[in-house]
Order: C-alpha cells, then sequence, then structure tokens
C-alpha cells in the first residue's frame, strides 16, 4: 500500500482553494482573481530579479498621471498585471497608480464581479539601486450588475474592499494577502516556482520601537507630528527611548517590516502636500485593511482610513499606519497640537 510521505509545503493556489471550501456558496471567482495576481507577480518577479542584467532600467519615456516619469518596470509591471486580469474573468475593470483613467475590460471579463486597485510597481524610485519594490492591490465587489463596470463601481471606501494584499520584492519575494479573514504571507520558492505558506496568521506586536517616516520633510510636517516625533527620539531606557528610525522610501518594505517586528509608518500632510502624498485607492485602504485584519490601526491622523469616501481613483490621504499603541499615540499629539488648518483638505470629500 502506498504510504503517504509527510509533506510541511502548502502552496498558495492550495491554500486559496482550501479557504474557498469555508465558504460553500464560494463559486471560486475570488480565489481564481488572486490566482492571476500571483501569475502576475511571478512575472514581474523574474523581471525584477534581472533588472540590473539585461537593459530594462531607465525611462520609458513617458509620464504616468502624476507627472512622475516612468521607469521601464513600471510600465512592464502595469501591462502583466492588467493583462492577467483582463483575461481571467473574473474582474470587470482596474484602477491603476499608471493609468489616468479606469481600465475596462471587455468580453467575458466586462461582467465580471470584481473591480481591483492596484500600484503595479509601488517604490519605483528604489529600482536602480537595487532596493526592494512592491505591488500593492484591492479587490471590491463591483456595485452595478450588468454592463460595463463605472468609476462609481471604484469609489467605494476601504471597508468594502473583499481581499487586499502586497507582493514584495525584496531578498526574498513575498505575497501577503487578506480576505478579511487573516493575514497570509508566502514566500516564492524560486527552485519550484511556487509562493509557499511562510508566514500564517500574521499579528502585528501592538507596541514597537522602530518608526518610518521621511524625517527631511520635519519642517513641513504638522506640530502634531514634530512632538510625536521628538517623544520618540528622547533617552528613556525605561521605554527603550530613543527609538530606532527605519525608513526605505518603499511603502511596501517599510509596511512588511513593521507587520513583523511592530512598529508605525508616517506619511502625514505637509506644507507642501495638504493632503499627504500617498493614494488612498491603491495604497492606503489595502494596506489599512491588512493592518486592521494583523491586529494593528491605520488612519489618516484623525479618522479609520477604510472609513473615507473616495472621490477619484487617484485620492490622496496622510497615513499613519502600524502597532495599535503607536498609531493612537500617534493620534493623540495631532489632536493635542496641530489646529484644524492641518487636517487633510479633503473633510468635504474634495482633495485640496
Ligand atoms: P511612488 O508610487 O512614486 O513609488 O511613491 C510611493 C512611495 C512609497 O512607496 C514610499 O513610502 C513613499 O513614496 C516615499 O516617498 P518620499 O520619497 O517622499 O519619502
Amino acid at each position: 500500500m502506498y504510504r503517504q510521505p509527510k509533506r510541511n509545503l502548502t502552496t498558495l493556489g492550495e491554500f486559496i482553494i482550501d479557504k474557498q471550501a469555508d465558504f460553500p456558496f464560494a463559486k471560486g471567482e475570488l480565489s481564481s482573481l488572486l490566482s492571476d495576481i500571483a501569475i502576475a507577480a511571478k512575472i514581474v518577479n523574474r523581471e525584477v530579479n534581472k533588472a540590473g542584467l539585461v537593459n530594462i532600467l531607465g525611462e520609458a519615456g513617458s509620464e504616468n498621471v502624476q507627472g512622475e516619469s516612468q521607469k521601464k518596470l513600471d510600465v512592464f509591471a502595469n501591462e502583466q498585471f492588467l493583462a492577467a486580469l483582463a483575461t481571467g474573468g473574473e474582474c470587470a475593470g482596474v484602477a491603476s497608480e499608471e493609468n489616468d483613467e479606469i481600465i475596462l475590460f471587455d468580453g467575458a471579463s466586462s461582467s465580471g464581479k470584481y473591480i481591483v486597485a492596484i500600484d503595479p510597481l509601488d517604490g519605483s524610485s528604489n529600482i536602480d539601486v537595487n532596493v526592494s519594490v512592491g505591488t500593492i492591490f484591492s479587490i471590491y465587489r463591483r456595485k452595478t450588475k450588468n454592463g460595463p463596470a463605472t468609476v462609481d463601481d471604484f469609489l467605494q471606501p476601504g471597508y468594502d474592499q473583499v481581499a487586499a494584499g502586497y507582493v514584495v520584492y525584496g531578498s526574498s519575494t513575498m505575497l501577503v494577502y487578506t480576505t478579511g479573514n487573516g493575514v497570509n504571507g508566502f514566500t516564492l520558492d524560486p527552485s519550484i516556482g511556487e509562493f509557499c505558506l511562510s508566514h500564517p496568521d500574521m499579528r502585528i506586536p501592538s507596541g514597537g520601537n522602530i518608526y518610518s517616516v521621511n524625517q527631511g520633510n520635519f519642517v513641513h510636517f504638522p506640530e502634531g507630528v514634530k512632538r510625536y516625533i521628538k517623544s520618540l527620539q528622547i533617552d528613556d531606557k525605561a521605554n527603550k527611548k530613543p527609538y530606532t528610525l527605519r525608513y526605505i522610501g518603499s511603502l511596501v518594505s517599510d509596511f512588511h517590516r513593521n507587520l513583523i517586528k511592530g512598529g508605525i509608518y508616517i506619511y502625514p500632510t505637509t506644507l507642501g502636500s495638504p493632503a499627504g502624498k500617498l493614494r488612498l485607492m491603491y495604497e492606503c485602504n489595502p494596506m489599512a485593511m491588512l493592518m486592521e485584519q494583523a491586529g494593528g490601526r491605520a488612519t489618516d491622523g484623525y479618522r479609520n482610513i477604510l472609513e473615507i469616501e473616495p472621490t477619484d481613483i487617484h485620492q490622496r490621504c496622510p497615513l499613519f499606519v502600524g502597532s495599535t499603541q503607536m498609531v493612537e499615540e500617534a493620534m493623540d499629539y495631532l489632536r493635542q497640537y496641530s489646529d484644524a488648518e492641518m487636517k487633510p483638505q479633503y473633510a468635504n470629500g474634495k482633495e485640496s
């Protein structure tokens, strides 16, 4: 008789199918969508890994919607994710950092149940110096039932996300995702070409001693943020201060480290960017869902990120995300020291 050998390895594909069994009426569309994203991520990973070897570095000669020059890998990553989602049939359209307007798919995909917001290659200024970059994605059930999706299908608050995740192309490549039932991390084993479960049920420590912020902008920060940062730098051994500053400038990498070790990532409003720098729909919302699912917090300094009603697919938003105690302490400083003008300027739904 065949004796099945003990196998400790769970691939992402097996895990997704296994989880789908928890929902007897699920038709497997979300599972397929996640698998499509994972396949595109492997292709992007292959190119990121050889970025120094082939002639793929440098400007692609075009500008993205934010007026930033695009690197070739941004363009490549965008194309890969769009192609994977367009052919999968479950996704009706995509809002991408690289495209001014939403992209709507035709054929069978036009009636797909889901829409995706994505930053195909976040932190792309780090590519040509061999520093980790990432992909961030957010999945919603579309609101309209028939016909092509509309912009309104995309403008849903973060609490309506059905899944969110990121891929970090780092010293090893990981895909971390949630469908609202905890956070699980998978490391790509290049020898078999599979993401394998390596970080089950990820939980962020409630406190930490790492803070991540672009301190070069300190002079332009709200008073509350300045005072909070100063409070982390005092000599106070009993409270493990001064804390450690770690800032890669690649949201996915900074987030990933803080998720594992405990810490806070801050990108506040600044004098020059009164609504912050990061994008609500494909940077802040997915990270906020992941962080809440891992037991942490994500706010704009005053309110929960996931409650914000978006009015524009490329809307900006300040971000305070990480260990609950740290985020709440930062919010206390903002409430105490920052006057109303420094609140993010989209209170009436409009970014200024
Ligand atoms: P990008 O989409 O142009 O890559 O910008 C997003 C990145 C984040 O990954 C990172 O946390 C932040 O911008 C860094 O900004 P700064 O250079 O202003 O500190």
